[in-house]
């Protein structure tokens, strides 16, 4: 160390050779950045960068060494250039070694790698969709979205959607560190040990490299509602789906024809099953083209969109970035005119091959472009389309430039800075997901847009969700889909699923039911399959399955009030709708560990069924007291419970105390109350539905109180509280 110049929030310090900007941000975030890099240009920030705190300076510390104090951190650099995170009590949450960088003799990006220590007990999550976490075992996990070319297993990495962006869980806090950069890399994780009886302890070991880019990150510390709270308010707060999107889907790669969704829906009605939506997909493009509809069998498809939306159902559409390269083709007419498509360094369009044959690629990273592919959804919209499913997007071409996405030496805009395919990949399908969510804002300014994308990028939740669809059919499949909503949930995508039944094959009845009946759970609730799989409808099991099927349908349907708040709750707190077991407590250790059961909001815990033959199972409750919500028995925790399973359910508990907003026999919405424990009070918060338009209604606050035998519920307002406005039901009093 040189020298150090403090700043607004923090300040720089000057090393032989390298420096260091460090400024810790109003919201109590941590940036700091090697070679004087600062936090813009991001494509993960929404909008600037916040404001630095300026009660945060930097201030000498020991040994020569430099440290920032803020409200929720301290960040100290030693003389060499280590960077540690404490607590405001002292207690280190992280440590950075000095960083290494490798220039190349010509000059151009440079390579780093950054190696950091963690608590012996800390465990690590996150790095966004992956199929073998929750809990990121010792391993090596890449940063570079990729398109595994056939149905995905729970061992495959990377899949569709990666994200620098680590979750770590440890006695001392919870942190969260986002690295900046889009480019390739790879993050090598070691869980810590604790030594037995006086023996060491062996740190937690963390390293990542980046195969260019700027170094720099960001470090959120706190609670983990706190943490992914200023993690939204770094990179956006999450789209709203609109209430039907929180419903049952149904998709299948093949439905063929108009005559056949008609056959589809008219099987779900004739099976009292509810529906919600229906998708569309590639197969019902005019010669696999996106933006365009095959006239034959798919003749009046905006008559179809009508009639289905009379029933309450809305038509979502698959849209591929792909655009095939064939002049008369309109959407690469008018990509053409504007400029759009990818083009190497000799300024030739690059050419792919995808499901409509030789296709260019538009390149995402040009506000012009995205503007332009935007404006395309008109078309979307006027054949009845009501939300819209964006594949493809890694990019994936088949025609492998020595792996199945654009070469690397591909250039991209980058906002007008220039650069190549090594830079925006990993950002390509986010970029993609602003040119449809902004295109649709524009086209249908009254409703929300609700799109949803199969790969992204830090922030990919200011325009929609995911799902983590092409899982190959079988039991550990089930287990990976809980394992990617978690994980996205953690990086601040709140609003996943997986495709109930596996992308594949054939499930057995139970197996698909299994699924389902965790689908009911997940925010996105789809049944899809590919063109060669077995079918997905329920009543394609036999009549056991049908039975169970529906029951986990009307449930999801009753729950509806409860997961509408749970999306307007995560747009104002980040706070993932499905959360880990840890949640509330991540001090508890076991709590860490336990990635087979899942908290959906304050009120509800979920153990969803993901072995074969299994009529019990072992439930891990967190602290404080639990209903069985079928048979109405109490449980006390912390504790492991063994609770039956069979077929027909799988075990859900409800928070004593808890206040759950449903879908009442008549339609209206009604509180479920479940009793608190004797001497303590409880409560909720309830979202009302507005539509599909912008409103964002205030959250109601409502408190639970036992009285001797009775539980009495109020909602409290600011001005004194008074009798809730729907029907109560108290449960857990029997
Ligand atoms: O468009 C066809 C499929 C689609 O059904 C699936 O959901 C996507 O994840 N798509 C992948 C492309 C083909 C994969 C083999």
């Amino acid at each position: 160390m040189q020298s150090a110049e403090p700043g607004p929030g923090g300040g720089l310090i000057r090393f032989a050779r390298s420096e260091l900007r460090i400024t810790v941000a109003v919201n109590g975030a941590v940036f700091w950045g090697w070679d004087g890099t600062g936090p813009q240009p991001s494509y993960a920030l929404a909008g600037g960068s916040p404001e630095p705190d300026p009660r945060a300076v930097l201030e000498p510390d020991k040994d020569g060494g430099w440290r920032v104090v803020a409200e929720r951190v301290t960040v100290t650099v030693s003389r060499h250039g280590a960077v540690e995170v404490c607590t405001p009590g002292g207690v280190t949450l992280r440590r950075d070694l000095p960083p290494r960088w490798w220039e190349p003799v010509g000059g151009g990006a440079a390579r780093w790698m950054q190696r950091s220590e963690v608590a012996a007990d800390a465990r690590f999550f996150g790095l966004g969709g992956r199929a073998a976490g929750p809990r990121l075992r010792d391993g090596s996990y890449r940063l570079w979205n990729t398109d595994p070319g056939r149905p995905f297993r729970p061992g495959d990495d990377p899949l569709y959607l990666t994200m620098p962006i680590q979750l770590v869980v440890a006695d001392a806090g919870t942190h969260l560190v986002f690295h900046d950069t889009t480019w390739d890399g790879t993050v090598v994780l070691r869980e810590g040990e604790e030594g037995a009886g006086s023996g060491h302890d062996r740190t937690g070991r963390c390293e990542v490299r980046m195969d260019g880019g700027p170094l720099r990150c960001w470090v959120v510390v706190g609670t983990p509602a706190r943490v992914l709270h200023t993690w939204a308010s770094l990179t956006g707060a999450p789209a709203l789906p609109p209430a039907w999107a929180l419903g049952h889907h149904h998709a299948r790669w093949g439905f063929g024809s108009e005559q056949e969704v008609r056959r589809i829906v008219a099987g779900y009605r004739r099976h009292g099953l509810p529906l919600d939506a229906v998708h569309l997909d590639i197969d019902h493009y005019d010669g696999h083209q996106v933006f365009t509809v095959d006239q034959e069998r798919f003749a009046k498809l905006p008559r179809l969109a009508e009639e289905l939306r009379r029933d309450g159902i809305r038509l979502v559409s698959i849209v591929d970035p792909a655009v095939k390269a064939a002049p008369g083709n309109s959407v690469y007419d008018s990509g053409t005119a504007v400029d759009a498509f990818v083009r190497d360094a000799s300024g030739r369009t690059v050419r792919g091959v995808v499901w409509a044959g030789e296709s260019v690629f538009p390149d995402f990273t040009r506000a012009g472009v995205r503007k332009w592919w935007g404006g395309l959804y008109e078309e979307r919209l006027a054949q009845g389309f009501a939300g819209f499913w964006h594949d493809m997007n890694e990019p994936t071409s088949f025609n492998a430039f020595g792996e199945p996405t654009l070469p690397r030496s591909a250039r991209h805009a980058l906002e007008g800075r220039g650069g190549d395919h090594r830079e925006a990949h990993n950002v390509y399908a986010l970029c993609m997901a602003r040119a449809g969510y902004e295109g649709l804002r524009e086209l249908a300014p009254g409703q929300r847009p609700f799109l949803f994308s199969r790969s992204g990028w830090a922030g990919l939740q200011r325009y929609g969700g995911t799902w983590s669809g092409d899982v190959a059919t079988g039991w550990p499949g089930l287990r990976a889909s809980l394992s990617l909503v978690l994980g996205l949930g953690l990086c601040g995508v709140p609003y996943s699923g997986p495709d109930v039944g596996g992308f594949d094959g054939s499930p057995s009845p139970e197996l698909y039911l299994r699924w389902f009946q965790l689908g009911a759970y997940l925010p996105l609730f789809r049944t899809h399959a590919s063109l060669r799989a077995g079918r997905r409808e329920p009543w394609e099991f036999g009549p056991e399955v049908l039975e169970h099927a529906r029951v986990a349908l009307l449930e999801r349907r009753r729950l509806l009030p409860y997961f509408m708040t749970l999306a307007h709750l995560a747009r104002r707190t980040g706070a993932p709708y499905v959360r880990p077991l840890w949640w509330g407590s991540p001090e508890e250790r076991a709590l860490r560990d336990c990635e087979d059961t899942f908290l959906l909001g304050d009120a509800l815990l979920v153990a969803p069924v993901m072995d074969p033959g299994a009529d019990r199972r072992a439930v891990q409750l967190p602290r404080g007291r639990w209903y069985d919500t079928v048979t109405g028995k109490a449980y006390e925790g912390p504790a492991q419970v063994l609770v039956d399973a069979p077929l027909s359910r799988i075990p859900v508990f409800a928070r004593a105390g808890a206040v759950v907003p449903v879908r009442g026999a008549d339609g209206g919405p009604e509180l479920e109350v479940w009793a608190p424990a004797p001497g303590r009070t409880g409560g909720g918060l309830v979202v009302a539905d507005a539509g599909d338009g912008w409103d964002e209604p205030e959250p109601e606050r409502y408190v639970a109180r036992r009285q001797g035998r009775e539980v009495v519920v109020s909602r409290e307002r600011e001005d004194g509280s008074g009798e809730p406005p729907y029907p109560v039901r108290v449960r857990g009093l029997e």
